[in-house]
């Protein structure tokens, strides 16, 4: 019997540095790209995007930004590539990990969200992707709820994340991650954070307070359980963090008009964060950034954390 994979017909570049980092068991950080193309506005998309690389980057780690570019699955953009997506990002399709195959397939541009990093990101051995919030159950009777959450649960990889943005029904999205099996951990806190400010109400069952700690529950459901996603919940800072009573009118007011426009979908997500950036006059662009970074230092210690000494 060959010991030899069959040759994958999936269209995969991993940048050089990216793949002499895994091939030597060191630290990597998946970072997404819809949050780029579709989750803040140019050129404030750019400098957040280049700051996560910096800021996994002086966390010791390498960073790979993921994204789909002409039909090739893409892990690790250089700067070029992340300035296009940023400038550029209308003209990419915004892609969930159940579309993927019909955007490689065609050989089109689209910008991963969480669902569709992790899954890739897994896929080319990476154990880490930091992001700003994901997706969740949307408010409201609509019945949507992100891919994000069953692509968690079956993909092992830590996400690293603010909790779910607080555009969503928090309560149902923490039940539904448990539900479905994704193993919730507060990293320095006992609650589930509300994105722009560090506390929502919801208790995690589980906590911890370092990388190592975290690096420990994470080998042992994946090597030793063989088990999915871990969602690792860390709050924003909290100089960064906005006033409560601020951000939450904010909210409303973008779910009404989102409402009164009929905006749903894969619009939705998108619709809400350009209305809060506006109405806030950047502040909640500056809260995003601020909790990005964040994560994107917390993923460069857990990475550190889990490579073999
Ligand atoms: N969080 C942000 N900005 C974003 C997103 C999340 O702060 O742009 C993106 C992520 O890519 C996430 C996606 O996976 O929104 C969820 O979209 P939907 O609700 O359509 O599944
Ligand atoms: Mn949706």
């Amino acid at each position: 019997m060959s010991r030899v994979p069959p040759p994958s017909v999936l269209p995969l570049d991993v940048a050089p540095e990216v793949a002499d980092a895994l091939a030597a068991g060191g630290a990597v950080v998946a970072l997404e790209s819809t949050i780029v193309a579709h989750g803040l506005p140019y050129p404030d998309n750019l400098a957040v995007a280049r700051a996560l690389e910096a800021a996994v980057r002086g966390g010791g780690a390498v960073p790979a930004t993921i994204a789909v570019v002409a039909g090739r699955v893409k892990v690790g953009l250089d700067d070029a590539a992340l300035a296009a997506l940023a400038e550029h990002g209308a003209r990419f399709a915004k892609t969930g990990a159940g579309e993927l195959a019909v955007h490689l397939a065609r050989g089109g541009d689209a910008a991963t969200t969480v669902s569709a990093t992790a899954v890739l990101a897994a896929r080319a051995g990476i154990r880490v992707f930091a992001t700003g919030g994901i997706g969740g159950v949307h408010r409201g009777a609509t019945g949507d709820v992100s891919h994000d959450l069953p692509a968690l649960a079956r993909t092992p990889i830590a996400v690293v994340s603010a909790g779910a943005k607080a555009i969503l029904d928090l309560p149902r999205t923490l039940e539904t991650l448990e539900t479905l099996g994704v193993l919730v951990v507060g990293y320095g806190t006992g609650e589930l954070p509300a994105f722009y400010t560090r506390s929502s109400g919801l208790a995690l069952d589980h906590r911890v307070d370092d990388a190592r700690a975290l690096a420990a529950i994470c080998r042992m459901r994946w090597d030793g359980l063989h088990q999915g996603g871990v969602l690792v919940c860390n709050p924003i800072p909290e100089d960064a963090a906005l006033d409560r009573a601020m951000i939450d009118g904010a909210i409303d007011e973008a779910l009404a008009a989102a409402d009164a426009e009929g905006v749903t979908g894969k619009r939705l997500t998108p619709y809400l964060l350009a209305r809060l950036a506006r109405v806030t006059g950047g502040a909640a662009v500056a809260a995003n950034r601020a909790l990005a970074a964040n994560n994107a230092r917390v993923g460069a210690a857990l990475a550190a954390a889990l490579t073999p000494s």
